[in-house]
């Protein structure tokens, strides 16, 4: 059944891989699954024919014949469960692969989400210069204790697996602040991340977009 997602026709990262289309794009380059990308300006995410897709009017959303899904999460979670690659088999493994998937979106993508706001969307506020420490320390907070658990480790668990893909796409939100580069064996983690030809080709595919609609190609 023919896969396709939504992307950005235009991202506002230029190109720099961090829409949340390129992890979808990455979990679908591990499983080897070919898939179709639909360009959206932000006015067509607002429009009805996307919002039946996706009530929130937002990018990636996933069709495959009749199932439409949206949410990263839920998206990475389907492709990982219908195809082998992205977890592993023995049901105790695979269950805190899946745990370190939620862990990324839900205890350690939120900081980083705010301090992405507060850095791009607050700085022109009279409060962004008190504010910006306050959101840098929570964000280190959750940093300390990954880098902790992480130690010198290769992957979260013995093997890659869907929550690298997803804790790997959420501390690459971080590149812009250089936070990341004061955890070196964070910085070391995604850096093999990056390293993966699946990444690589989903990188690629996500910066040919910007590329092409900058180039008038
Ligand atoms: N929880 C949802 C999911 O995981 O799928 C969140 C989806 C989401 O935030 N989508 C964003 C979107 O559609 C694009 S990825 N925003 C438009 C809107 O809400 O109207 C977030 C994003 C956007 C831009 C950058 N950037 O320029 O660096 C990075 C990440």
């Amino acid at each position: 059944m023919p896969i396709t997602i939504t992307a950005f026709e235009k991202s506002p990262d230029r190109g720099a891989g961090l829409a949340r289309d390129t992890r979808v794009r990455w979990a679908l380059e591990e499983v080897g699954q070919p898939y179709e990308v639909r360009l959206l300006s932000f006015a067509e995410m607002k429009k009805p024919a996307h919002l039946t897709l996706h009530p929130f009017g937002q990018i990636p959303t996933y069709e495959e014949g009749d199932l439409v899904l949206f949410e990263t999460g839920a998206i990475i979670f389907h492709i990982a469960e219908c195809h082998s690659g992205l977890l592993p088999e023995g049901p105790d493994a695979r269950a805190r692969a899946i745990t370190w998937m939620f862990a990324a979106l839900n205890t350690v993508e939120p900081p980083i989400l705010d301090l992405s706001i507060a850095r791009i969307l607050e700085s022109d506020k009279p409060w962004a210069e008190q504010r910006l420490p306050l959101v840098k320390d929570r964000v280190r907070n959750r940093l300390d204790q990954l880098s902790r658990h992480l130690g010198d480790a290769v992957w979260l668990e013995s093997a890659f697996s869907a929550g690298d893909l997803m804790m790997v796409s959420v501390l690459l939100r971080l590149k812009p602040s250089g936070l990341l580069t004061e955890y070196p064996n964070l910085a070391d983690y995604v850096a093999r991340g990056e390293a993966r030809p699946a990444y690589k080709r989903a990188f690629a595919a996500q910066l040919a977009v910007f590329t092409d609609t900058s180039t008038g190609g």
